[in-house]
């Protein structure tokens, strides 16, 4: 692991949080600290220091991250999820008290509709600060856990490695498996020995989805096309409670489940359509006002870092820790609805 004595080259230009939130202070009081599993402030910040066009620019290596890096960390997910130190996350899993008929039954906008939540095995630094043999240990454990599932969730385990380019590519732009070599990702040291110990597992439909050891240990993913929010949580609420009897998860009462990435504590969810706005997108602050109002965050086609294709944008909820897994969901649907009304009146 790295340990740096000199304050990193910030560029004033620079936006990210951990431009904003890095301190000379900071920096003075962090520098010489390491976690249990080795992990140091330079760790934390190197992907926002090579990457000086993040938006966040830092990652855990572990749960202890959270709290011996706290005077960085905590400015960050106050700024992000708007949860203060003394907050206690909350959740709730009932897809009953959801309200999201579909607001697109003809199929006009929404394109198709995904759920995700992050998740990590307890007891094991997270990906950033994992060792090879640690990383090996946990996708033998999930996929152990997987194979027991039943029903609906039934399905297979496929390894990158060994996995032919063409299968892989294919997954990839069908929007179903991670992308190879993000930078964000390899400069935080989440992309140590690939592909080994990664992979997806999925069903026959591809409508409920595993990732293994990208950026989270899991991504439990279920999808499919339309706006069927409801259908598309409760299959995703059925798996977490599957996997979760099988699986420990670290989590804690302050920040939900924990996660390399700050803006993923928390319920770790994200709720997103595709779909397509192609009037409202003509003008942006008008559609950015009506995605603010509603906590959401606008992004390309292809996920995190990627530009729309034909007008279609994917639209999540932006908060993930403080509110409800219920509530995120919520965001996203009532956030849709208003975009898919202006979009008619246009
Ligand atoms: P994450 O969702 O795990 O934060 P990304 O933003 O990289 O990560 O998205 C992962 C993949 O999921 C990308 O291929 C993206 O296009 C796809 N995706 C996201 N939302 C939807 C959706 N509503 N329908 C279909 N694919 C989606
Ligand atoms: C960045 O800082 O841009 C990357 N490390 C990704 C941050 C996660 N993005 C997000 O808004 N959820």
């Amino acid at each position: 692991m790295k340990q740096n004595n000199e304050f990193p080259n910030l560029p004033k230009e620079c936006t990210s949080m951990l431009c904003k939130h890095l301190t000379k202070e900071v920096f003075e009081v962090l520098k010489d600290k390491k976690t249990a599993n080795g992990f140091t402030l330079s760790d934390a910040i190197n992907s926002g220091v090579e990457n000086i066009d993040s938006g966040i620019g830092v990652y855990a290596g572990d749960e202890e991250s959270y709290t011996l890096f706290s005077p960085l960390f905590d400015p960050i997910i106050e700024e992000y999820h708007g949860f203060s130190p003394s907050d206690k996350h909350k959740s709730n899993l009932n897809p009953d008290d959801l309200h999201a008929p579909n607001p697109d039954s003809e199929g006009t906008y929404i394109v198709s509709t995904r759920i995700r939540v992050g998740r990590n095995v307890d007891n094991m630094p997270l990906g950033p600060a994992i060792s090879k043999e640690q990383r090996d240990q946990v996708e033998a454990s999930i996929v152990e856990g997987l194979k027991q599932l039943e029903g609906e969730l039934k399905g297979s385990y496929y390894p990158l490695l060994g996995m032919s380019k063409e299968v892989q590519e294919a997954l990839i732009k069908d929007h179903f498996l991670f992308k190879e070599g993000d930078r964000f990702l390899a400069s935080t040291g989440l992309n140590r020995d690939w592909p080994e110990g990664r992979g997806i597992y999925h069903n026959n439909d591809k409508t409920f989805l595993v990732w293994v050891n990208e950026e989270d240990q899991l991504r439990i993913i279920s999808m499919q096309m339309g706006g069927d929010i409801k259908e598309v949580f409760t299959r995703l609420v059925s798996a977490i409670k599957s996997i979760e009897t099988k699986v420990a998860f670290s989590y804690n009462e302050h920040l939900g489940y924990i996660t390399s990435c700050p803006t993923n504590l928390g319920t770790a969810m994200r709720a997103s359509v595709h779909i397509a706005l192609p009037k409202l997108s003509q003008d942006m602050e008008k559609f950015k006002a009506i995605t603010d109002k509603h906590h959401l965050q606008i992004r390309g086609i292809h996920g995190e870092h990627s530009e729309s294709e034909g007008g279609i944008y994917d639209i999540s909820n932006r908060r993930r820790l403080g509110v409800t897994e219920v509530m995120c969901v919520q965001d996203m649907y009532d956030g849709v609805v208003e975009l898919i009304e202006v979009e008619k009146s246009l």
